[in-house]
């Protein structure tokens, strides 16, 4: 399949980042019609999944002594612990059922490794290990990506900012995002940090009208 250039990239659209979910981002599933809406105007559309074991790193309960949010060194890199969630098979790490799936081509599943996380659809946290989606996107012609998902800041931030890396254009869809904000700030913070170097922040009516 051609790529025509252009790909819309959903990350993380899952139960767990919905309300209700483990780790429940609000108004995270008010983003779903926008999504399905823009997924035709894209010739290629890429998921992602976080997709973790229940011994990951990043889980609270996999670090005694610590708590949700605290802040841990692993190998050198900051990595924040968060309550469980997206565990492999269950029903938190499945897609939010109103998320049409017919239109994925490829479904991308990160955070596997029960010792580095991956924030990001390109690359983990240990900011070395790639995931392949460079690959994928640069096999198929794709020139530049339009994110949306879950959360704007932190895995559509990284993703959005490992992309540059890899040379494509990118846009993130910021109507079409919703955010952890924590800390407090964290999402203005990372809007400004993608607007800095270079990503444009656009609407979904740019792409829809
Ligand atoms: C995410 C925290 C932990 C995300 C995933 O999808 O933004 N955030 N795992
Ligand atoms: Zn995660």
């Amino acid at each position: 399949m051609n790529g025509s250039g252009k790909a819309l990239i959903v990350v993380d659209v899952q139960n767990d980042f919905c309300p209700g979910g483990a780790l429940q981002i609000k108004n995270g599933d008010l983003i779903i019609p926008l999504i399905n809406r823009m997924m035709d105007r894209f010739d290629l559309v890429v998921a992602t999944q976080d997709w973790h074991p229940q011994n990951q790193v990043s889980f609270a309960s996999n670090n005694p002594g610590k708590n949700i949010y605290d802040q841990i060194d692993i190998r050198g890199i900051a990595q924040t612990l968060w309550p469980d969630h997206c565990v492999q098979g269950t029903e938190g790490a499945e897609f939010h059922d109103d998320l049409d799936l017919d239109k994925f081509s490829l479904i991308l599943r990160k955070g596997r490794d029960p010792l580095v996380d991956s924030y990001s659809a390109f690359i983990e946290n240990d900011r070395n290990t790639k995931t392949g989606l460079a690959g994928y996107l640069n096999a198929l012609d794709v020139r530049e990506i339009f994110i949306c998902g879950l959360a704007t800041d932190y895995c559509v931030y990284y993703s959005a900012m490992d992309s540059l890396r890899y040379g494509f254009r990118c846009n993130v869809i910021i109507d079409a995002t919703r955010g952890v904000d924590v800390p407090e700030g964290n999402i203005d913070a990372a809007v400004s940090d993608m607007k800095n170097k270079g990503i444009g922040v656009i609407s979904s009516d740019e792409l829809l009208r």
